[in-house]
């Protein structure tokens, strides 16, 4: 008989947080509906043996090293932490950044403290969430600084006395900003990233995890992209086809008794105003922005 956990996969998310919407997305985008359980912590895949645990996202990366799934949405930033901590970082495989999640890890330090270099933290005490990462990081530059783990509010430690900068993740600034400390210097980006385990699947689920990365590629696509339809006199064609973002071969249809034609594409790269604004004093007219809903190359 066939051992049933075997045969399905298994995709770790984030249960509630700043990820969780955007991995439901993504994965619904890619065709897959769940069941949801009463606990809501497993969803049973309906349409595909693919199956969702929600947890919270620091446990990702461990459930995935463990065995417990074998994919898992997570920031790269916890990716990393936890690869390093457990020294198993090249057992982790980024298999796709999902575009979604984008932060940044920085050191701040108080304004007006006159440190302005990395250089000028060797030998403090700098607070973080990710001792490991940053650890790691002021190391490539040479630099040794004593690091203490806090599990949250790591920016309030400066004016607490107990470090002299932190490491912590930035989005807009703003929480910097309203505990008066200033970013100094980008340590790493991350964003959210489909992972699975290094190592070899059973055939059944890397068919299902192969078929799940060209959607996601599909999906990827389609939302990045947009299709765009206009008018346009036969003679501004090669002047058109250059300002469309992303487009190298336009689809092109007379307009009956007319010298204009109607020109149809896909671009690849966002169409901002200022596109449709140039297309128009090319003498573009009747132009429709579209979005794609799905992709397959
Ligand atoms: O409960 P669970 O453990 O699952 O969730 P969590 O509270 O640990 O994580 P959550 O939901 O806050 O964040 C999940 C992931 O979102 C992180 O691991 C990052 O990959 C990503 N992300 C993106 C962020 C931010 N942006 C972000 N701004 N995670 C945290 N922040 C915090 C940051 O720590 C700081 O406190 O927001 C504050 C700074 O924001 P700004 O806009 O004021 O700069
Ligand atoms: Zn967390």
């Amino acid at each position: 008989m066939k051992n049933n956990h075997q045969e399905r996969l298994r995709v770790a998310i984030q249960k509630s947080g700043r990820l969780s919407e955007r991995s439901q997305e993504v994965l619904k985008n890619c065709g897959l509906r769940f069941a949801r359980s009463k606990d809501k912590l497993f969803w049973y895949g309906q349409d595909f043996p693919v199956d969702l645990l929600l947890v919270r996202d620091d446990d990702i990366p461990s459930l995935l090293l463990e065995g417990a799934c074998d994919l898992g949405i997570v920031g790269e930033n916890i990716a990393r932490e936890v690869g390093l901590e457990r020294g198993k970082e090249d057992q982790l495989q980024q298999l796709r950044k999902l575009g979604f999640g984008h932060c940044r890890l920085s050191v701040a330090v108080p304004e007006n403290s006159g440190i302005d270099s990395l250089q000028g933290l060797d030998g403090l005490r700098i607070a973080t969430s990710y001792p490991a990462l940053t650890r790691e990081l002021l190391a490539r530059e040479g630099i040794r600084a004593e690091i203490s783990k806090l599990d949250g509010a790591v920016e309030i430690a400066p004016a607490m006395g107990t470090a002299d900068a932190i490491s912590d993740l930035v989005s807009t600034g703003t929480t910097l900003r309203a505990n008066h400390l200033a970013e100094m210097q980008v340590l790493f980006q991350s964003e959210a990233a489909l992972y699975g385990r290094a190592g070899e699947l059973n055939p059944a689920k890397q068919a299902l995890v192969d078929l799940l990365l060209s959607r996601l590629n599909g999906v990827m696509q389609a939302s990045a992209s947009k299709y765009v339809m206009l008018h346009a006199p036969r003679a501004a064609l090669e002047k058109i086809t250059e300002l469309l973002p992303g487009v190298e071969h336009p689809s092109v249809m007379p307009l009956e008794g007319s010298d204009r034609i109607a020109v149809h594409a896909v671009c690849g790269e966002t169409v901002f105003w200022e596109h449709l604004e140039a297309l128009k004093a090319a003498g573009a007219s009747a132009i429709l922005v579209l979005p794609v809903e799905k992709m397959l190359a």
